[in-house]
């Protein structure tokens, strides 16, 4: 029940002993030993190497984590130094409104939060996580850890954090339209994007959407039987109780599209991005989803009480691979095996 009241709206909460690797692998590499920066708007800039930083005195904190393509791990245990013990010891001016993480990575990766959250929550310099040392994968040696936010707004490999007066978007934001609010209880996932009424209606009559950056479009209980729509960008759209028998998602991105109750006969998702796709009571009669991604992707509806309902109907045609669905939370896994063998629908290795 405790756990419910702090999972916020459309998140499902994944296995406590797994933890997903989300965007960058690993970071730049450097023969310069790690170091971090304070500086901007700052009266001491500063920098640390990694072994004065865990001279300072450490925190072990529990942050609920929660990703943007829907999963969640509540209370991760995570030890480092809180960010604003590190603010006082520079000295903030009174002038910085966001604060700007960079991380040692190839392309830059960073991202910003407002002073107003800086000062208020939860954010620490970590280098520990459930007791052991952050692995490289997951922002080793020192990344940050912001509770309240959607985790895009946790840098991995942090190595300067730059204090502003005016924002400056981060990697994700800029480049793909993550929010840059980012609260996952109001649900700031990503940006809508710059698509008049006029212009969705024509797209939506001409049923051809390839290649096309429709994050956001609507197009609910809309009858789209054989849209084309491979390598489209569809992260959020909406197609409930939708007619698209035949639709071809090849290489689409869908990531958190609504398609509960949809009809895809037919439909092709080979190797597209489902992450946090929602598929309850859809048909997925020959559906194939070789190479698809479906890290919190839905199926069917799960309740407090362990119950499902709305679930999406499979046949003997419709195919996934077996990695697909080991990303799926235990639920969902369950639920698929299940009806996929009552129907005699195939998995393969792949
Ligand atoms: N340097 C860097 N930090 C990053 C990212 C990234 O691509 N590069 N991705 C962000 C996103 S979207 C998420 S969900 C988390 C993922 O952290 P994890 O791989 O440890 O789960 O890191 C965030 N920090
Ligand atoms: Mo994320």
């Amino acid at each position: 029940m405790v756990d419910k009241i702090r999972l916020p709206p459309n998140q499902q909460l994944i296995r406590s002993t797994r933890w997903p690797v989300v965007g960058e692998k690993r970071p730049r590499h450097e023969d310069r030993p790690w170091e971090l920066s304070l500086l901007g708007l700052v009266r001491h800039p500063c920098r640390w190497s990694l072994a004065e930083l865990q001279c300072l005195p450490a925190v072990e904190l529990a942050i609920d984590v929660h990703c943007v393509t829907r999963w969640s791990r509540l209370g991760m245990r995570f030890r480092g130094i809180p960010l604003q013990a590190l603010m006082q010891l520079v000295a903030v001016d009174a002038s910085a409104r966001f604060v700007s993480f960079m991380a040692r990575s190839e392309r830059m990766h960073s991202t910003s939060l407002t002073m107003e959250h800086a000062r208020h929550s939860d954010i620490l310099l970590a280098w520990e996580a459930e007791g052991v040392p952050l692995s490289e994968e997951h922002g080793g040696p020192l990344r940050c850890v912001v509770s309240g936010k959607y985790f895009y707004k946790s840098v991995k490999w942090v190595e300067s954090i730059e204090f502003l007066a005016e924002d400056r978007l981060g990697y994700w934001e800029r480049e793909t339209g993550y929010h840059n609010q980012a609260d996952p209880w109001r649900e700031e996932r990503y940006l809508a994007p710059t698509l008049t009424k006029a212009e969705a209606a024509r797209l939506l009559a001409a049923r051809d959407f390839q290649g096309l950056d429709l994050r956001g479009i609507v197009g609910d209980r809309l009858v789209l039987d054989g849209l084309r729509a491979s390598a489209a960008k569809l992260r959020d759209a909406s197609f409930r109780s939708s007619q698209l028998q035949r639709a071809d998602f090849t290489d689409a991105n869908l990531s958190n599209a609504h398609l509960e109750g949809a009809n895809l006969r037919d439909a092709i998702f080979h190797r597209a991005d489902l992450e946090g796709a929602n598929f309850a009571g859809a048909i997925l009669c020959n559906c194939d989803f070789r190479g698809a991604s479906l890290f919190g992707t839905s199926f069917a509806s799960v309740h407090e009480n362990g119950t499902l309902s709305d679930a999406a109907e499979f046949s003997p045609g419709t195919i996934f691979d077996r990695s697909s669905i080991a990303a799926l939370t235990d639920e969902q896994q369950e639920f698929v095996h299940a009806s996929m063998q009552a129907c005699g629908g195939r998995i393969v290795t792949g």
